[in-house]
């Protein structure tokens, strides 16, 4: 039968964007020392930075900021919060956070002893720093398919049991702090975990005893592409999808900025344990703010409670997806070189394949992102080895698989005319490919060099 499948909604409001001639782009990059995150926003004109913080909010959001009043009490919108994402997760504990790297910040303090080793599905920059600032060894246990940009395999974002048991053989159960396990891993360029494996891996976990908490930043996109990938789950609604998802771990951390369709906010969820709870809400009250609001203003929890209620809708997930299939399919035929499959909230073009010529010592991811600004005004974010930093004992830049560039797409944001002229602008640059050069430090940070790092 006929289904009307367009995006699910109307644009309320416009902004318009920056048009800066090739010259006035060139100036811009340089001043920000080729580091497109110190580019103004005022001088982009498509900004793939991130995902996060990015959405187009609603108007039943904005309404529900607009009707709170501000109190560091227990609010209405706190109750609601509580409640729908009790009935989304099946968890009972559901602390607000002022966002993701916070609720890591308290997750990392409870469950790691120092020495400790963390097993994930590859790392995330925040909760890597924060599982080491607790004394964790962050350990990548990922499937090996993750970093292979070329390989077709759908659950690029699955756990590698036979990893997680060699590690547990080798160190013993009591050595590991916790499982850590993203949904539709960043790093891996927004590839899904399988329904089979969460599973199989909870399973596994509760025979040893050791906890599995979830990094759920990106879990509906995840259980789109459940429903979009596995057979049996074509007929399931993305809530219910949701909900099993969840049931194969004890807790979660989550960046609200991005599934959750807001602009600031995050949560700590867990299953039944009151004893992280209490510790949880203690250190939140000693370094955020208040339990009830993590350190949000009330209007921002309440565009929260109502962002987990949109989050669910079955078309707006399905188009979310689709657009980001779409570009990631007009770059493939353009001959560019990108991590396949499409991921969830991103393209990530290959930037070792891009920029074969360049050594990883003169950064090709962080070059390509300043030079698709130049050639197209179109902001992207490095995603290779100045994102992974230096290896702490021999001082040297780590030498990743995984030289990446990430068009990051906002939600409800940009229109598929957006994405055809991103996808044209790239494939011009991709054929004048060779005429690029690397670059070199002129700042590098201790930590998170990433954010503020300049290049000449
Ligand atoms: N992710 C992103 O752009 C924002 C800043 S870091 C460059 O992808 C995961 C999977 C994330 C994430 C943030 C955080 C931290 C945790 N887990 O930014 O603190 O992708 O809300 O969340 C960013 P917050």
């Amino acid at each position: 039968p006929y289904a009307f499948d367009t995006f699910p909604y109307e644009i309320h409001t416009i902004e318009h964007i920056a048009h800066l001639d090739r010259r006035e782009r060139e100036q811009a990059i340089r001043a920000a020392g080729y580091n497109t995150f110190l580019l103004r926003s005022a001088e982009v004109a498509i900004d793939l930075l991130t995902d996060s913080g990015t959405s187009a909010m609603s108007t039943d959001q904005w309404a529900a900021c607009d009707a709170t009043r501000a109190t560091t009490g227990n609010s209405a919108a706190y109750q609601k919060l509580v409640a729908n994402l009790q009935d989304i997760t099946g968890y009972e504990y559901i602390i607000p956070t002022h966002q993701g790297r916070a609720a890591e910040h308290l997750l990392s303090s409870i469950l790691i002893k120092p020495g400790q080793l963390v097993p994930g599905n590859m790392y995330f920059t925040t909760t890597k720093l924060h599982q080491e600032l607790a004394g964790g060894v962050f350990a990548d246990v990922i499937v090996d398919q993750a970093h292979d940009p070329d390989d077709d395999f759908p659950w690029k974002g699955n756990i590698d049991l036979e990893k997680l048991r060699a590690l547990v053989d080798e160190h013993g159960a009591e050595k590991i702090a916790y499982v850590s396990f993203e949904h539709c891993v960043n790093m891996a360029g927004g590839q899904p975990a399988s329904m089979d494996n969460m599973k199989a891996v909870y399973a596994w976990c509760q025979g040893q005893g050791i906890p599995l908490i979830f990094d759920a930043t990106r879990c509906v996109e995840n259980a789109r592409m459940i429903q979009s990938r596995d057979l049996r789950y074509h007929d399931v609604k993305i809530r219910d999808i949701l909900r099993e998802m969840m049931l194969y771990g004890d807790g979660c951390t989550v960046s609200g900025k991005k599934d959750f369709l807001i602009n600031i906010g995050g949560i700590q969820a867990f299953r039944d344990n009151a004893d992280w709870a209490d510790r949880a809400r203690h250190l939140l009250r000693l370094y955020e703010g208040n339990v009830t609001d993590g350190g949000l203003a009330t209007a921002d929890v309440a565009a929260m409670a109502r962002g987990v209620e949109e989050m669910l809708n079955d078309r707006y997930i399905r188009s979310r997806v689709a657009q980001t299939r779409l570009l990631g399919q007009m770059l493939i035929d353009g001959g560019v070189p990108i991590v396949r499959p499409p991921g969830g909230h991103a393209i990530f073009l290959n930037a070792r394949r891009f920029l074969p010529h360049i050594d990883q010592d003169e950064f090709p991811s962080q070059t390509l992102a300043a030079e698709i600004y130049v050639e197209t005004g179109v902001r992207t974010m490095e995603r290779g080895n100045v994102s992974k930093g230096r290896n702490p004992e021999t001082g040297e830049n780590y030498r990743p698989a995984l030289e990446l560039v990430r068009l990051t797409i906002p939600r409800r944001v940009y229109s598929n005319d957006h994405m055809r002229g991103v996808a044209e602008g790239i494939i011009r640059l991709y054929q004048r490919r060779d005429e690029i050069r690397g670059l070199r430090f002129v700042y590098e940070p201790a930590q998170l060099r990433f954010f503020q790092a300049r290049f000449e």
